[in-house]
């Protein structure tokens, strides 16, 4: 069946109304197939609809997934509502299939998804402003502070040892030895630049083994275009991407988005002179970050965070060596040494908080009483 021939039936089986008026491919996320929609709907003008075929390649059991996000969401609903605010713009809303379920499973096995789409509001691909930065750092947490209540031992795993980044290590490892594409021999320099850290691979699995750390309800994958920024008030409205909410460390979901929007280039950048990790970023995400926790981060996370910075920095980059030695299986790319070039950018900037290191805890400190 064609992709066309395979949209058309998975749109029939969801509880869309109105005139289909056009479907096209959608954003740039890594991981899911997002299309938008648009529909003419009599008296409301076109309403559009993001449609997600999932990635049932990384997130296996895609029905427990749904279901994290139907309970996440209707949490956060109920949270919103008591705050003030509007629920339709500052969560994700969930449009169920004909028969009433959150998902579809075509005749090729796949499974889609479907949401309310937000208007008005943009995911953005770098930090454009300051203010934007600042606004994304108090969305995500409040997102974790709006969570801190949720229990946590109700959400499925979506990915076993998702921010494990010792676990990570030992599958990197693993690929170098495997070498299934034969790529070793053109990377060696970035495979050392790893095996000189195993320290920086195990840090956050003793401090958490040893109660340094507590695990909360955390998003993880905070990069800055999974989360909405309004187009006219330019507040963080809504966290979007919700396929890794699980258990977690709130220093991670921190570290994530320094290691993408605190630097000053592309995640994918091939010129590493334009790479580094801006302290200026660094701060306005912090004091944001920490404002949103609204006073649930204990002293020692807040104390911790430039660690995850650089923990969650040296984990995507050996992420994306470990899919390029692999043969790109896992993060979506569009050219042979894609992975490649942003695994460089990572280790740039790893190397980069390295020299950075008394700065970055300084400017942490700073915001810690
Ligand atoms: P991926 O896991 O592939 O990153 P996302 O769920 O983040 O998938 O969706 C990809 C992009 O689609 C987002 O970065 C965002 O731009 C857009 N998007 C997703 N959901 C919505 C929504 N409900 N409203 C508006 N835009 C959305
Ligand atoms: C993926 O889904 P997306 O594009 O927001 C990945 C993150 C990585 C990121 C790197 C489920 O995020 O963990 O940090 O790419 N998501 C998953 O850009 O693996
Ligand atoms: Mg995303």
């Amino acid at each position: 069946m064609s992709r066309e021939e395979l949209l058309k039936e998975v749109i029939n089986h969801f509880d869309f109304t109105g005139t289909l008026l056009k479907v096209e491919p959608y954003g740039s996320g890594h991981i899911n197939d997002t299309y938008l929609l648009e529909y003419k709907i009599k008296h409301r003008g076109i309403v559009p609809i993001i449609l997600q075929r999932m990635n049932t390649n990384i997130f296996k059991q895609p029905i427990e997934l749904m279901e994290n996000i139907l309970n996440v969401t209707d949490f956060l609903r109920e949270k919103i509502i008591e705050n003030g605010g509007n629920p339709e713009r500052e969560t994700l809303t969930v449009i169920l299939n004909k028969l009433g379920k959150p998902y579809y499973l075509d005749s090729e096995g796949y499974y889609w998804r479907a949401y309310h789409f937000i208007t008005g509001a943009t995911g953005y691909d770098e930090v454009k402003t300051d203010e934007d930065f600042y606004q994304s750092a108090l969305a995500f947490g409040k997102f974790q502070s709006l969570l801190a209540d949720y229990p946590a031992d109700t959400l499925h795993e979506t990915i076993a040892d998702f921010h494990n980044t010792k676990v990570r290590f030992e599958v990197f490892k693993n690929a170098v030895k495997e070498n299934v594409v034969g790529r070793v021999k053109d990377v060696q320099a970035e495979i050392d630049f790893v095996l000189q850290r195993e320290d920086v691979a195990n840090i956050l699995t003793d401090m958490q083994a040893s109660g340094e750390l507590p695990l909360r309800v955390t998003h993880n994958d905070t990069k800055l275009n999974n989360v909405l920024i309004d187009d006219k008030t330019h507040q963080g409205i809504c966290v979007i991407d919700l396929d890794t909410v699980m258990p977690g460390l709130a220093i991670n979901d921190f570290g994530d988005s320094i290691r993408f929007g605190a630097s000053t280039g592309a995640e994918d950048e091939k010129d590493l002179s334009k790479i580094e990790c801006s302290m200026h970023l660094f701060e306005v995400y912090t004091k944001g970050f920490i404002e949103g926790c609204n006073g649930k981060l204990t002293s020692a996370e807040i104390n911790a965070l430039p660690i995850g910075a650089k923990v969650m920095t040296f984990e995507c980059g050996m992420r994306f060596l470990t899919d390029y030695l692999q043969g790109d299986t896992y993060f979506k790319t569009k050219y042979s040494t894609h992975n490649l070039d942003r695994c460089r950018t990572q280790f740039k900037l790893v190397a980069d908080m390295e020299k950075k290191w008394n700065i970055m805890n300084d400017i942490v400190a700073k915001y810690n009483h």
